[in-house]
């Protein structure tokens, strides 16, 4: 049963070479994907709803003939409720926790976001004012990666932003809806659900078709034909960030139970066979620990295939001289996650600049992160975390600039403004600034 993970040592002469053939990860572009996402979103935009509906009894395969209208393939707020109803009472509980513990520190950013004003001596006021976008569409994926969590760090920052109407779209392969899918989103404040999915569901929500209105922003992840429209769709809507596979980077002092820091290793790695799961410690019979309960742990695991691939491709164990040089290594990497088990983790977080979500000390699973601790379990991935942050609030506004100008104010502005407007050759610019001196 061996993983056949990776094991290296930072004092080895190519090291460096090792660990970035280790990291390197390029989402493939494939033409045929390419291409047909460009005649989707084509056929979308000039038929509307009739090419949505014929693409999804196609793709989806809805049974019964497939659905002969779009409204066929909406979700109602009463059977939203009514999933919400008929999952398992604990389930039902851990989602309506979680949702709060999520909106909790969503509305704690929230205030953290404040627009702002400011007042010169001459009178002029200057000041930035922060709006909610008007509709956004929250893509969920079907089948097996639809994740109710998912549904939950989507939409909570949108509504908590003030976002009036949020669209869910979820392709429903042969008709089969995830109830707990539905009971979050009623939960979360989707204000319409639709069985919709791929690039028609992109194309619909970009540039909007009869029964659907055109939203601003398209967030949530897909498969590589829901990342392909996304690309082509962005500028006519905003888009969040193209999710690569899930990354867990783990620096330990080698004081937390190797069980557990295997099992951490394994929840990104059971994610998915591209998944990265990377294990840092300075100290040498620790690693030999962790790889040892990795060989006894992978057999009890329902998912040990996807593990045993994604360990086995892009996993490693590394020797490092100290927790220094793990930290200096971590913020290499820039992983989505970052665990520090360590007893005293604050001293070696001051020292990390890039990670999308840090994890303190050894209780700190990434796996409440995922789940229910509140901050947003949408990250940046791909070394992504080195110029972007994690879906918040502040992804579901967006900022105005305020300029008042006072009479005193245009008297010394219009100077400035039209020696500039002179010398860039904007005459009626240098104009209108001169026509308000006296
Ligand atoms: N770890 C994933 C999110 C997730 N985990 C959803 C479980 N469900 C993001 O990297
Ligand atoms: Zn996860």
């Amino acid at each position: 049963m061996n993983a056949m993970i990776t094991k290296l040592d930072s004092s080895q002469a190519d090291f460096k070479q090792r660990l970035d053939t280790l990291l390197a990860f390029e989402a493939s572009t494939d033409d045929a994907i390419e291409s047909a996402v460009t005649g989707i979103l084509a056929d979308v935009k000039q038929r509307g709803d009739a090419a949505v509906l014929e693409y999804t009894n196609r793709f989806d395969r809805i049974p019964n003939g497939g659905a002969t209208s779009m409204a066929a393939l909406e979700i109602s707020q009463q059977e939203m409720q009514a999933a919400l109803a008929a999952i398992p009472d604990a389930q039902r509980k851990a989602l309506e926790v979680a949702a709060h513990r999520v909106r909790v520190f969503h509305e704690r950013q929230k205030q953290e976001l404040n627009g702002f004003t400011y007042t010169e001596p001459d009178g002029t006021v200057l000041g930035q004012r922060v709006t909610p976008l008007d509709r956004v569409g929250i893509y969920v994926p079907g089948g097996k990666a639809a994740y109710p969590s998912s549904v939950l760090m989507n939409a909570i920052p949108a509504h908590v932003a003030g976002v009036e109407e949020i669209i869910m779209v979820v392709p429903t392969p042969d008709g089969v809806k995830n109830q707990m899918v539905l009971a979050a989103a009623a939960i979360a404040g989707v204000t319409r659900v639709i069985t919709i999915g791929g690039a028609q569901a992109v194309a619909a929500l970009a540039h909007g078709t009869e029964t659907i209105q055109a939203v601003d922003k398209i967030v949530g992840p897909g498969n590589a034909y829901v990342a392909s429209a996304k690309r082509r769709v962005f500028g006519v809507v905003g888009i969040d960030m193209i999710a690569g596979p899930s990354e867990i980077l783990i620096v330990a002092d080698g004081t937390t139970d190797p069980d557990w820091v295997a099992m951490d290793l394994f929840s990104q790695a059971e994610h998915d066979e591209l998944a990265q799961a990377i294990l840092l410690c300075p100290d040498a019979d620790y690693l030999a620990k962790v790889e040892a309960s990795i060989e006894t742990l992978l057999p009890t695991m329902p998912r040990q295939e996807v593990i045993r691939t994604s360990l086995g491709d892009r996993g490693a164990l590394i020797k490092v001289r100290d927790m220094d040089e793990a930290c200096a290594i971590a913020n290499s990497i820039a992983a989505e996650h970052l665990e520090i088990s360590a007893v005293e983790p604050q001293q070696w977080a001051d020292k990390i600049r890039h990670a999308g979500a840090m994890f303190l000390g050894r209780f700190s699973s990434e796996s409440l992160g995922d789940y229910c601790c509140g901050p947003n379990h949408v990250l940046p991935t791909s070394r992504t975390a080195r110029f972007s942050s994690p879906l918040g609030v502040y992804d579901f506004q967006k900022r105005s600039s305020i300029i008042y100008v006072s009479e005193a104010g245009a008297q010394t502005l219009g100077k400035v403004a039209a020696e500039l407007a002179y010398g860039e050759g904007l005459q009626a610019h240098a104009r209108s600034a001169e026509l308000r001196i006296k």
